[in-house]
Parts: C-alpha cells; structure tokens; sequence
C-alpha cells in the first residue's frame, strides 16, 4: 500500500499500475524498461507540460482534425496509462484507434482491444495483415486502418516503424519523453511530454480551436524548433538544479 502522502505518490502508483498490467498480459515486460526511460526524461522536463509542449499537442490536435483519415496507434503501455485518455480523444477527433504492437501476440491484442473498449473506445479491430514493410511484428495491421491512415498518433513508438510510417507518406505524431529518440527526430510532429498529459491537452484543443488558429498551427509546424526547445528547456532546468 502507497501512502497517499509519500512526495512520489504518483509515481509509485503508476508504477503500481504498470506492474499489475504486466501480470495481467497488457503490457510487455520490456514495456517496464521504457517506462523507466521516460520517468527519466520527465524528470529532466519538471514533470509538467513545458511551453514546446503544450504548443506541439495543440498542432496534434489541428493535424488530427484536418486528416482525411486519422488513426491513432495503441500499444500496452498506452492502454494500461491511458484507456481513458484515448477513450476521449476519441470522441475530439473522430480517429480510428488502432492496436499496434511490438511484441505481438493475438491474446494480447485482444486484451488490449478489450480493455481500451471498457474505458469506452471504439476500436477498429479484425484481421490484420503483414502490411508495414518492417521484419517484426509491428508490421502487422489493418488495410482499412493505419496502412490507410494519412495522419498517425503514435504514442511510446519505436524508430523503426516510425521511419516505416514516414517512409510510407503518412504524418506521424509522436508523444515521446525523449526528444532525442529516433521516433522524435523522425516524426513529423514530436510532443515531448508524459503521455497522460499530452492527450487530454491535444483533446482540450481539437474542442477548442477555431478553424483559422488550426490553420495556423500546422502552416507554422517546425518539429526541429520543437525538439530543441525541448532540450534547451531540460538543459535549463539541469543547469539550475542544484541551485
Ligand atoms: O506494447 P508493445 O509490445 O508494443 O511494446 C511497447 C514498448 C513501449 C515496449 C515499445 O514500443 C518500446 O520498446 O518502446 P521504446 O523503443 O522503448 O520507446 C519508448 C519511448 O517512449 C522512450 O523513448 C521513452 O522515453 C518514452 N516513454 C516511456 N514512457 C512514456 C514515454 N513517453 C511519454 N509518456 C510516457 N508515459
């Protein structure tokens, strides 16, 4: 039992979470390393959403809003931090979700599937079929879903099929802790930001946004501006941290 008052209450729980999602088949116990990983970089980030960032899931939101067909990606991580998140997101931005996974396995495909339907998303699911030109198996997914989809979220990606996606002509929004990842670099859009706080902000804004300030944000996307104000904002607060 975590108590409520312990300073890294929040942390120990989602860390909790994580290993329970472990045990029930959700998420890969390699997930647990990545999310080591980005705990890290959040740390770095003052874990809170930095100005780069919340103007990054403002520009997701408008890039999701004017795609002819997005689709958002989802791997156990995702669905074990954030069902809800996606659930809402969802009902924003009219996107199919998708499961999308490294370590793939048809049961954990439907656990994932299920669990993202309880929080109350609709998932595009059915048969998949090898179609990302990738050797592992996140190149398996559906024709009518991510191989079609003009504009992707891709939370907690690998570089690979990030690279697979870009090379494909599709524009990949990434939310990535680690803005010096090969999915950051290489995504068209990078927010570097903790997962469950990117979403609700990239949700806030596709409710939110006018039809001309979307314009705005995707004519003025600059992801290297964006991922180096990410690394001057950590470099900042590494530099002041012990004053
Ligand atoms: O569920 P599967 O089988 O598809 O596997 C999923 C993992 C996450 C294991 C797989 O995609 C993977 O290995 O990812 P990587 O290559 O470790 O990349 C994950 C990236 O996400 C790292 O750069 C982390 O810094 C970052 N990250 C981890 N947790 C969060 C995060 N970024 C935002 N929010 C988080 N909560």
């Amino acid at each position: 039992m975590i108590p409520t008052n312990h300073p890294r209450y929040r942390s120990l729980v989602t860390r909790e979470l994580l290993a329970e999602n472990v045990k029930k088949g959700i998420v890969s116990l390699e997930g647990l390393t990545a999310h080591g990983r980005g705990e890290a970089f959040d740390y770095f980030i003052g874990e809170k959403t930095t100005p780069s960032a919340f103007l990054a899931g403002q520009t997701a939101a408008a890039m999701l809003l004017s795609a002819r067909h997005p689709v958002i990606s989802v791997n156990g991580n995702t669905a074990a931090l954030a069902a809800r998140e996606i659930a809402d997101l969802q009902r924003a931005c009219g996107a199919r979700v998708e499961v999308n996974l490294f370590h793939r396995t048809e049961e954990r495909v439907h656990l994932i599937e299920d669990l993202l339907r309880s929080a109350g998303t609709d998932v595009f699911s059915g048969t998949a079929e090898r179609l990302l030109p990738l050797s592992h198996d996140r190149a398996w997914c559906r024709r009518e879903g991510i191989f079609s989809a003009d504009v992707i979220l891709v939370p907690l990606e690998d570089g690979d099929r990030c690279e697979a996606l870009i090379g494909m002509g599709k524009k990949v929004i990434a939310v990535d802790l680690n803005p010096l990842s090969r999915t950051a670099r290489r995504a068209t859009l990078t927010i570097v930001d903790e997962l469950t706080r990117a979403l609700p902000i990239i949700t806030d804004a596709c409710t939110n946004l006018t039809k001309s300030e979307r314009k705005k944000l995707v004519e003025s996307l600059d992801n290297n501006y964006l991922l180096s104000e990410a690394i001057r904002e950590m470099t900042m607060r590494l530099s002041h941290a012990l004053d």
